[in-house]
């Protein structure tokens, strides 16, 4: 393995001393010692193999190589989550933002901006939180930052498609294999598991759920159970008052406290257990070119919690994998064409970029249907009307605390719109040309659903959630997927074409629609691809 030069622009001292500077006007200073990037991670010469992003992909990507007796090198633009701030928390609580729930913003960017026709956003210090709300021209795009990627903040809705909808999405993978060897895999490795059906019939927490399956089946919907990375057990002790309350304190969005196996406690955890494991977290990765020894130089911006560079880093590497997440990744690789960093990348890399068709309302039900106060967080239950409308819709909570006599949905919806990022050479950016418009598809395929039970229940769309009088939460995505995708910018196990020995891992790969929640396909699909690089390229 090749791989020698390390060089440090600025040293850990200076690097220090400007980290407590930045940041101990927002966490106090007691907390601050602790979350200090860990920059000596980085400080030996040139590693095996570096990979770029700690979330799904990333971290089956860092697993599978250590266990098979591979260094690996984790970069990680956000930070470690892994020491309270000074109210004891790690994770703030979705109702009250603060300095830990964005990514530098100084206002919050919620995907409900409105309550009752109110604008709900409020200033918070500028800070590498936890939540990135990153706008392009038609789309704001949320991603998770820190070490974890989307697993710090998602709602680990753990869905394995029909099979037949995963054969229409990627037709040149072996559907076979992925059910029968990689979704299991990627399903115990996550810990998926059911609410128990008895207990979501009685729970408080889930009177939403339970009437949102009311609406669903008088109006002939098939209605489904979710799987989730939520551990059940820790659920019922919420509810029951022996247990520290998270799900049902309404944490999701800029983190759970407990409850939630993210990935810092299923694959990272199991990655650093082997001892081949460095992880980065505060490192931004800025350039990946050929190394004249051989290999790749990777270049990397140590930042602070301001987000100010406080070095600049160059590793080597043998092999680089790019785990940035579909917006991450689909942004280097687009620079890093147009740079001419890596010259020989293919004309499909930015291409084939969807939003999995995601889509947000919300109903009004009646004074006789109240969803109840105390929501949990996690959701578990959605409407399958996939076949006949191309619509999936996740029955999601509300959890404000108060009675909302609210339905609140997220759908996933079959829309044949493909963006592509390009790099404007003159504005030194990345873009995408996603356009709000393309959302109608996803509205009308939503509206398959809500209009039949909105008719069939004698309710309305709520119009005050998303500006006033605004129905649809047609802003945004959750599901960033694409930008890299297999087969087209990259073979089918991910080797980018035109610079062996890197490698896409994430759901870049994915051409912009799962048809269900994401995470659980591209922890299968990079287990897959995984498992192939290892033994034909290693
Ligand atoms: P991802 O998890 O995004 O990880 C990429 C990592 O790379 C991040 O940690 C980045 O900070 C890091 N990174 C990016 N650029 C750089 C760079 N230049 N240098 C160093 N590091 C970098 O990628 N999916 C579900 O299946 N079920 C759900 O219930 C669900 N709920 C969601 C709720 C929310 C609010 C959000 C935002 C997402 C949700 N998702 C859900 C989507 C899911 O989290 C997402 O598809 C995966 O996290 C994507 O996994 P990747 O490995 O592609």
């Amino acid at each position: 393995m090749s791989g020698k030069s390390l060089r440090d622009t600025a040293s850990d001292g200076l690097s220090r001393r400007r980290f407590i500077v930045g940041t101990s006007s927002i966490l106090g200073t007691a907390a601050l010692a602790a979350q200090a990037p860990a920059a000596r991670a980085v400080d030996g010469a040139g590693v095996p193999v570096v990979v770029i992003g700690t979330g799904y992909g990333g971290a089956v990507a860092a697993l599978r190589l250590a266990e098979a007796g591979v260094d690996v090198h984790m970069l990680e633009m956000g930070m470690a989550w892994d020491t309270p701030g000074s109210d004891g928390k790690i994770f703030a609580n979705t109702t009250s933002p603060d300095a830990r729930s964005y990514w530098l913003r100084t206002r919050t960017k919620q995907p409900l901006s409105n309550f009752l026709g109110f604008p709900i956003d409020r200033d918070v210090p500028r800070h590498t939180g936890i939540l990135d709300a990153e706008e392009f021209g038609g789309i704001i795009v949320y991603q998770g930052r820190g070490v974890g990627g989307g697993s710090l903040v998602n709602g680990g809705m753990a869905v394995t498609p029909k099979r037949e909808n995963f054969a229409a999405v990627l037709p040149s993978v072996d559907a076979g294999e992925m059910y029968g060897t990689y979704y299991p895999r990627a399903n115990a490795g996550l810990g998926v598991s059911v609410i128990d059906p008895a207990w979501f019939e009685t729970a408080e927490c889930y009177k939403y759920a339970r009437v949102g399956r009311k609406h669903a089946q008088r109006s002939g919907f098939p209605f489904v159970f979710v799987p989730d990375v939520y551990d059940w057990d820790y659920m019922k002790r919420e509810a029951a008052g022996t247990a520290p309350k998270s799900a049902l304190a309404g944490e999701i969005l800029y983190g759970n406290n407990h409850g939630k196996k993210s990935l810092q406690q299923t694959y990272l955890a199991r990655a650093r257990a082997t001892g081949r494991v460095t992880v980065s977290p505060l490192h931004k990765v800025t350039s990946v070119t050929p190394a004249a020894a051989g290999g790749y130089t990777v270049t990397v911006d140590q930042i602070d919690t301001t987000g100010d560079t406080v070095a600049t880093k160059a590793m080597t590497a043998d092999k680089v994998f790019f785990a940035a997440g579909s917006v991450g990744t689909s942004k280097l690789l687009v620079k890093l064409r147009g740079t001419g960093a890596l010259p020989h990348l293919n004309g499909e890399v930015g291409k084939g970029w969807g939003d999995n068709g995601n889509v947000m309302c919300g109903r009004a039900n009646h004074l006789w249907d109240p969803t109840g106060s105390l929501q949990s967080a996690i959701p578990t239950a959605g409407i399958d009307n996939w076949a006949a409308g191309g619509a999936f819709a996740e029955v999601a909570p509300l959890p404000t605390g108060i009675e909302t006599y609210a339905s609140f949905y997220l759908s996933i919806t079959k829309n044949p719109h493909r963006a592509q990022f390009t790099w404007n050479a003159a504005a030194g950016r990345a873009e995408l040309n996603w356009q709000t418009a393309w959302k109608q598809p996803s509205i009308d395929a939503a509206k398959t659903i809500f209009d039949k039970i909105n008719a069939k229940e004698g309710t309305i769309y709520r119009t005050d959630l998303f500006g006033t009088y605004k129905i649809w939460g047609d802003h945004l995505t959750y599901h960033p997927l694409g930008g890299a995708v297999l087969g087209k910018a990259t073979d089918n196990y991910g080797r980018l074409h035109g610079h062996p020995g890197l490698y896409v891992i994430d759901g870049a790969l994915i051409p912009g629609n799962t048809s269900v929640n994401p995470f659980v396909t591209i922890t299968a699909l990079a287990e897959r691809n995984i498992e192939k690089i290892i033994a034909a390229d290693l």
